[in-house]
């Protein structure tokens, strides 16, 4: 008799499918959590769901993250991580299901699936080497395992030789030894037995990932920021708006947009930390520390950052007051000359520890504007999300083409011989932000009463400066609003205008003019290659 016969016999059809489905999925749980469990004896960055995340993210057309940017905001993390799951689970139940058929095909599918996550591993631009692979190797052997053991149980009615389930098949067709005809008393205990394991070994994998990175949090406790040698603007001078719901000046740290490609925020010790700076016209290559930076006079100043994704009316904008060395006296420390003095480099490429790249323009960072190494972020050391311990800060750059975060390493080369992670994948290879503005309040859909109602909100344009905000009610004209004090052309400028509100739905319209006389276009453009345009509109109904 031939073994499916046999084993149709022994368990019905769909129950043995079900199973079998349950098989597969404990094993690919199995596997992950025993992954989890080793990527604590290496990083926590190696765990397969991580590498395999960071591989998609990589691959992710520009438009498709864009959307996943747009769509889901800093969460966007979480749903490519829940979205890997839910990938691998329903592969596991077909896994499973086919086991139950080919015992050994099912096998070497979880190992096959070990082999792309220890191939993502390697291949990360952060990776450490082959250990990085362990995790998805081990996982993959031990999901292996339990798969075997499990679907043997099922289709297997003499367990635990699986050979001489073979060379029995003659006596088995002759009549079951059990009345169920299969294991259920060994397949029942393997499978609470490998569930519960699992959840144990999976769970304390996690809890201990998560405190990795004790030294690094311990240095950054450390840090004190010296008093900046060049301090910003005092805050007084530049009494702002105060109109409920509206963007605050300064953006809290907890509030600050997040933008990056990191699963796993890299928790870097900046005892340990150094940067080189060296490339292509650099005469005097350098090696930085910490205290290197800390020991040299420290520039204080507000600059708004913006990132290119950032749609019209969009949050990924924030203004923070930061404190670093000033870029241009550490290039020009070097021997580097901006091309415009015929320094042959024009492309500065700014590496960071998770494998980024950022290139901006040399000449922009050499003419005088406050490009940073910054070290600080309102008054305290970077918080570890938004670069800890050093990052970059140009203003007038998008994010993208400029604000390197966990940054290790400064290349000097050309736009000709190398592209930055993000031009690779579409963007433009330069791209100063656009004059751009935003009504804070009132929000869209809004249902304000009739009489005056504040519009408020904030413009921007960084290192060419705001000069003029305007808005319009419906197709009426264009109305100035009241712009605060400038802080410097580098920050955002809030502003507000009173509205005398009828009843009814009304469209709301800003736009800015900027100091070079350019007035926000109502021209729309997507974000991708260079960043949205167009102006914000909100519509209300007021009542
Ligand atoms: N290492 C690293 N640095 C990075 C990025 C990244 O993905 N990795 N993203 C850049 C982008 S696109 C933006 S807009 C800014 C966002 O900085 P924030 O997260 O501190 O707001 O960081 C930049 N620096
Ligand atoms: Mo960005």
């Amino acid at each position: 008799m031939r073994d499916e016969e046999k084993d149709q016999r022994v368990l019905p059809g769909l129950p043995r499918l079900a199973l079998g489905a349950l098989s597969g999925a404990l094993a690919g749980f199995a596997a992950l959590a025993v992954a989890e469990l080793v990527a604590t004896a290496v990083r926590p960055q190696s765990s397969p769901v991580v590498v395999v995340g960071g591989a998609s993210i990589d691959a992710t057309p520009a438009e498709v993250k864009d959307w996943a940017i747009r769509r889901f905001g800093t969460d966007d993390k979480l749903v490519l991580q829940l979205g890997i799951l839910a990938v691998l689970t329903v592969l596991a139940l077909v896994l499973g299901v086919l086991a139950m058929r080919f015992r050994r095909v099912g096998a070497v599918g979880v190992l096959l699936f070990g082999a792309v996550g220890a191939t993502a591993a390697v291949g990360r631009p952060d990776s450490t080497g082959f250990t990085d692979a362990l995790p998805s190797v081990v996982g993959a052997v031990a999901g292996a395992l339990l798969l075997y053991v499990l679907v043997s149980r099922l289709t297997a009615v003499t367990f635990p030789l699986a050979s001489a389930t073979e060379s029995m098949a003659e006596e088995v067709g002759a009549g079951p030894p059990t009345s169920e005809g299969w294991d259920r008393r060994g397949f029942v205990l393997a499978a609470a037995s490998a569930a519960a394991a699992s959840a144990v070994v999976g769970t304390v994998g996690r809890s201990l990932n998560a405190s990795r990175g004790q030294d690094a949090i311990a240095s950054r406790r450390k840090v004190v920021l010296p008093p900046p040698g060049s301090p910003a603007r005092p805050a007084h001078k530049r009494a702002g708006p105060r109109v409920p719901g509206i963007s605050p000046f300064v953006t809290p740290n907890d509030d600050f947009y997040r933008v990056d490609t990191a699963l796993v925020v890299p928790k870097v010790d900046a005892t340990g930390w150094r940067l080189r700076i060296h490339g292509t016209g650099v005469r005097r290559p350098v090696t930085y520390s910490f205290d290197d930076l800390l020991r040299r006079e420290l520039i204080e100043r507000d600059i708004t950052l913006t990132c290119v994704s950032n749609e019209v009316g969009g949050p990924y904008v924030g203004n923070a007051r930061w404190t670093g060395v000033r870029l241009a006296d550490l290039l020009a420390e070097c021997g580097v000359k901006a091309p415009s003095r015929g320094g042959p480099a024009d492309q500065l490429v700014a590496r960071s520890v998770d494998g980024m790249t950022i290139g901006s323009p040399v000449e922009d960072l050499l003419d005088g504007r406050d490009a940073m190494l910054a070290l600080g972020m309102n008054g305290e050391p970077l918080p570890f999300a938004h670069g800890f311990p050093v990052r970059m800060v140009v203003p007038g750059l998008y994010g993208y083409v400029s604000a390197c975060k966990w940054i290790k390493d400064i290349e000097l080369t050309t736009f000709d011989s190398y592209d930055a992670y993000w031009v690779k994948r579409g963007w433009a290879r330069k791209a100063p932000i656009k004059t751009e503005s935003r009504i804070d309040t009132p929000k869209p859909f809004a249902r304000p009463k009739a009489g005056t109602v504040m519009v408020a909100g904030v413009a921007w344009a960084q290192h060419r400066g705001i000069d003029r905000v305007e808005v319009r009610i419906d197709d009426g004209p264009w109305q100035e609003a009241h712009l605060a004090a400038e802080d410097s052309r580098d920050t955002w400028r809030q502003w507000s205008i009173p509205w005398q509100a009828s009843k009814g739905g009304h469209t709301l319209t800003v736009r800015a003019t900027d100091r070079t006389g350019t007035v926000q276009t109502d021209r729309r453009a997507r974000t991708v290659p260079d960043g949205a345009s167009g102006q914000h509109s909100v519509v209300v109904t007021v009542d």
